[in-house]
């Protein structure tokens, strides 16, 4: 899951924090939001067998530990249904609106509409590709655990499914968001440095920083587009994973606002809706440049025992 939704408080702003060494020192137990527990005004509040189906899948996350294989759920007829509604929308849009790099690595998957990947089968083939692992988590975490993990090339995913009533957006991270929004993507060796790159500048970051990398990583991992070929094109998981947001973006109505990443960022929610504004990068290979070099701003400090932890040394 993502990066969170509100300002961290004041009284956080000074609080100690520890660099972890090892990614079993990233704390995954510390859930922000959706995780069983619905608020009113989500979709599936009044459908006990949904809230049943949250509980069980997110105490598995809980209990999952760092070694294991990632439990297997078998998804009922209803969520496949889900998840073919939205996959077969999806591919109808994507060789139009979504990056080059993500139409690389999509094949690598072999996604199908007829089945639910399984979390475990598709952190394989990342692990092959980048380096990268999908460890499963119950709901949101700190920003800062968040953070921490893509340090250790370790994207901490969901696995329920949306609420059938809403398959086009959902509000909330979920397993149709992680695998096809951010999963592809992670796939390609250049985006996967810049996200672990992010993950090594959270390392050493105060609360001020960590706030800002949120956004980074929001407005671009989450929410990102890209100019290639005269237009427009997708690369942040968020647009990726809802054919209502990929046909919002890809209709032109929001504005688009080249990305100063060192400049101050809009704050930002999940209860937002549709972006009506994208930050966009010149090129990828440019942008991710440019991220890049700022967080190597961030992490000069970092002691040499973590750099080898991470990959840097
Ligand atoms: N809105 C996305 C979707 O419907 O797939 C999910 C999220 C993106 C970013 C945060 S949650
Ligand atoms: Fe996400």
């Amino acid at each position: 899951a993502p990066a969170p939704a509100t300002q961290p408080a004041e009284a956080q702003a000074t609080r100690p924090f520890r660099i972890p060494r090892s990614l079993e020192e990233v704390d995954n137990g510390q859930i922000l939001g959706f995780s069983a527990d619905l608020s009113e005004d989500h979709p599936g509040f009044h459908d006990p067998v949904y809230k049943q189906r949250r509980v069980d899948i997110c105490n598995l996350a809980r209990t999952h530990r760092i070694g294991q294989p990632i439990p297997r759920i078998d998804y009922s007829p209803e969520e496949v249904d889900v998840w073919r509604t939205v996959m077969t929308e999806l591919q109808q849009l994507f060789p139009q609106h979504a990056c080059k790099e993500f139409l690389r690595c999509w094949p690598m998957f072999g996604f199908s509409p007829d089945e639910v990947p399984q979390l475990e089968d598709l952190s394989a083939v990342l692990t092959r590709a980048t380096g990268f692992q999908i460890r499963p988590v119950a709901g949101l975490l700190r920003p800062r655990d968040f953070l921490n993990g893509l340090a250790f090339r370790t994207f901490h995913s969901t696995q329920y499914m949306r609420h059938h009533s809403s398959p086009r957006y959902t509000p909330e991270p979920d397993v149709v968001h992680e695998l096809i929004g951010h999963v592809p993507m992670l796939a390609d060796p250049a985006y996967a440095d810049l996200v672990h790159q992010i993950g090594i500048a959270s390392l050493t970051a105060d609360e001020k920083q960590i706030w800002h990398l949120t956004k980074v990583y929001w407005y671009t991992v989450e929410f990102g587009v890209v100019r290639e070929g005269g237009g427009v094109k997708a690369f942040g998981a968020g647009v990726l994973s809802s054919f209502g947001e990929l046909q919002h973006m890809a209709a032109g109505r929001a504005e688009l606002v080249p990305l100063d990443v060192a400049a101050p960022l809009p704050r930002m929610s999940y209860k937002d809706g549709y972006q009506q504004r994208y930050f966009v990068l010149d090129s990828f290979e440019e942008g991710a440049a440019h991220l890049k070099a700022y967080c190597r701003t961030l992490h000069q400090h970092l002691p040499d025992d973590v750099r080898v932890a991470v990959g840097l040394l």
